[in-house]
């Protein structure tokens, strides 16, 4: 066969494969229609009107349409879940981009271009369903993968360790960084007393706080975030030899953070700041993608890493393993109904295919319990795997029946195995090599309730993530810990967390404590309390670069510059810009103290997208001011335009102003001096607009600035 026919082919397979659960959901959905009925399809004379004895008489009980409707409103709300309640999610495909043939048997990672349905649900831990998005937190990364042999869940967080060790300390974890239990307070905050309580004597969640607070915590768009396995998996190949694995997720975009005063004030102005990213971009046809990425250890080096991979407080540094990219996700779908797809999907590290199995991490090993578990209460029953966003696209079959809400109709006498009436030959599933075949491991004898030693070193970790941030980051690290701490009222909590910090770097507790009217950090009264362990391990590296954000990536895609403007403005090396940031993927929107239009300088009328109440500074990623000298004038005296604009400078980002738009930033520029970083200062002449455009998209690019003059005295 020729190969442009092969290839076709293949297209139209790949495509069918990933299309193959929309349709499946397609047969569950219903549209509007022009027709009212009751659950039992009787038509619905009135829906204004209850029935009554006499028009201004008591509503009488026998009206069923009434109680229908009210009975089935009282019952509309499930539980949420008891983690991770605040999320969002899309549909899209993983493709697989490099056969993993040699390492697992798993049907989805064999055939290199084949591709599998896929729903991803992105979260924050603390909050409740309604809380703010941009909340300092890790964010849950789920994907769920309709393979052809079966459902897998990939349920991961965007940060690649954990806090704790040990299943049995989870539910103690959550209870301290949930809202305190006599108020219920604070929402969706780890500020507080009983959280640092906690952590503060269980120094094990030392290297996971690093991260915490660290602008890992504080995306700036679930987009542009990588995501983790965090325990450690097997692969199992054909012949049944197996390879440890972490699992890493690599956004295309980068991976990019707000700043912490932005963050607070975008929970404000725009609770929804990442769910509505990842809807509009989706629906905007700039679908978010990610490289899956696998770190592969085979079974004989596991011990000879230096620290113990079943520890989920441990990450394998990507330059000691490589991390080998495998396929691509891509999110190109929003759900049809947030409630029956994004509320009611049920992960489950325990869905895995034959070709992927488990650690022996304590971790994982009490998640495996927990998801089944949890779902039972939160949907109901044990048929939530009928929820038409829980169905695999492959045909299941077993003798499991009944129960609440089940959909399923069973034909036939037999629910049990083995049987001979079910076809008249006898049917049984008793050993052999088929479907999932668990790994043979040899397990080490005897039972025992206790840690393992190679679970003892606290701090080796999270030193090692401390000195391979940049400075910024460092200070960004000081800052988020400064805040937390100065929000625990109990002294003696801060002092212990700092006193722990000395076991990550002394400058960084001595920093830390500076503020907090505590003693000096004293690395040895850590080092004498319950909990406290002295090994310490070494690595072969002293720093890791890819842990650190700053390098960040080079494209402006998706990004949003707010373009500030009153009447008079100049737009000729505007249209310039503008022209450019849409052909490098970004957009801009014109902002203004009103709707409607301004007159340009020229007399004509320029269209205004946004007011300054509306869409401050922290919900842009970039901030242009066109010349004119009316225009420009007008912005100086303008309050919200002036604060928009030091706003931006404070967070650092890129900001581009023209001719008489320099105004704008004339407390925190010297006129004459040098632009401070990241602040494009161009003048309003046409042969220098294209070079404007390219040094404005290059600020932008490079994300954030950090380092600039007077940020301190800006008091946005
Ligand atoms: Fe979860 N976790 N978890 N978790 N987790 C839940 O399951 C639990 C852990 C993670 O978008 C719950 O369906 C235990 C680590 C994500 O629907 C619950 C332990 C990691 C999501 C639960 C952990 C996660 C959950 C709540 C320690 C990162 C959201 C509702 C033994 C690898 C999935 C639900 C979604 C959700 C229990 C630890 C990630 C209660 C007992 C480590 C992304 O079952």
């Amino acid at each position: 066969m020729p190969q442009s026919k092969q290839d076709a082919q293949r297209k139209s397979k790949t495509s069918e494969g990933a299309a193959a659960k929309q349709k499946q959901l397609e047969s569950f959905s219903q549209g509007p229609e022009n027709l009212l009925t009751t659950n039992q399809g009787v038509a619905i004379p009135d829906n204004h009107n209850s029935l009554k004895a006499g028009a201004r008489g008591p509503t009488l009980l026998e009206d069923f349409i009434l109680r229908e409707k009210i009975t089935h409103f009282d019952h509309e709300r499930i539980p949420e879940r008891v983690v991770h309640a605040r999320g969002a999610g899309a549909h899209g495909y993983f493709e697989l981009t490099k056969s993993l043939v040699e390492y697992t048997r798993a049907d989805f990672l064999q055939e290199a271009g084949s591709r599998t349905p896929v729903f991803v649900r992105f979260s924050t831990v603390a909050g409740s369903r309604g809380s703010a998005d941009t909340v300092r937190d890790v964010r849950g990364f789920a994907v769920k993968f309709y393979t052809r042999e079966g459902n897998y869940d990939l349920v991961g967080n965007n940060m690649p360790v954990f806090f704790v060790q040990d299943a049995m300390k989870f539910p103690d974890l959550v209870h301290a960084l949930k809202p305190e239990p006599q108020h219920e307070m604070p929402q969706a905050a780890s500020a507080h007393d009983t959280f640092w309580d906690f952590v503060s004597l269980m120094p094990e969640t030392t290297h996971m706080l690093m991260w915490l607070m660290s602008d890992r915590a504080i995306p700036r768009s679930y987009r542009m975030m990588e995501g983790f396995g965090v325990h450690t998996f097997r692969l199992i190949n054909a012949k049944g030899a197996a390879h440890f694995v972490k699992f890493h997720w690599k956004p295309k975009l980068g991976k990019h953070a707000l700043v912490w005063d932005e963050a607070q004030k975008i929970a404000g102005t725009d609770p929804d700041y990442h769910r509505r990213d990842l809807w509009e971009s989706i629906a905007q046809g700039n679908f978010p993608e990610w490289e899956l990425g696998v770190q592969l250890i085979p079974e004989d080096k596991a011990l000879s890493l230096g620290f113990d991979l079943l520890d989920p407080t441990k990450l394998i540094p990507e330059e000691l393993v490589p991390v080998l990219l495998v396929g691509k996700l891509v999110l190109n779908r929003n759900p049809e109904n947030f409630f029956a797809e994004t509320e009611q999907v049920a992960f489950h590290p325990g869905h895995v295919v034959p070709g992927i199995d488990f650690s022996d991490d304590p971790l994982l090993q009490g998640r495996l319990f927990s998801y089944t578990d949890t779902q039972l209460s939160r949907l109901g029953g044990p048929n939530f795997h009928e929820l038409p966003i829980n169905r695999g696209v492959c045909p299941f079959h077993n003798f499991q029946r009944d129960g609440m809400h089940r959909m399923l109709v069973n034909k036939g006498q037999v629910a049990y195995e083995p049987n001979s009436l079910a076809s008249g030959a006898e049917f049984r599933v008793d050993g052999g090599q088929q479907g999932f075949q668990t790994f043979a491991e040899t397990l080490e004898p005897p039972k025992v309730r206790r840690r393992s030693p190679s679970f003892d070193d606290h701090f080796s970790q999270a030193s090692f993530f401390w000195n391979s941030q940049s400075l910024s980051e460092k200070d960004h690290i000081i800052c988020a810990f400064q805040f937390e701490l100065s929000k625990v009222e109990v002294k003696a909590v801060r002092q212990r967390v700092v006193d722990n910090l000395a076991h990550v770097d002394a400058k960084l507790a001595r920093k830390v404590a500076e503020p907090l009217g505590i003693a000096t950090p004293d690395a040895k009264a850590a080092a004498g309390r319950a909990g406290f362990r002295e090994a310490r391990g070494k690595l072969p590296l002293e720093t890791s670069p890819a842990l650190s954000m700053e390098a960040g990536s080079a494209s402006i895609a998706t990004r949003r510059v707010a373009v500030l403007v009153a009447n008079g403005a100049e737009v000729g090396a505007l249209r310039v810009i503008q022209q450019a940031l849409q052909d490098a993927g970004a957009t801009s929107r014109i902002v203004s103290d009103h709707l409607g239009c301004v007159a340009t300088s020229s007399g004509q009328q320029l269209a205004v997208d946004h007011t300054f109440a509306t869409m401050p500074s922290v919900m842009f990623d970039a901030v242009l001011v066109p010349g004119g000298a009316a225009s420009a004038q007008a912005l100086s005296r303008n309050g919200p335009a002036v604060h928009f604009v030091l706003e931006a400078y404070k967070h650092c980002k890129a900001i581009c102003v023209i001719g008489e738009g320099a105004q704008l930033l004339r407390t925190v520029t010297v006129e004459g001096g040098p632009a401070p970083p990241g602040v494009v200062i161009g003048k309003n002449d046409p042969p220098a607009r294209a070079q404007l455009a390219q040094d404005f998209i290059a600020a932008i690019a490079r994300h954030r600035h950090w380092g600039r003059p007077n940020i301190e005295a800006v008091a946005a």
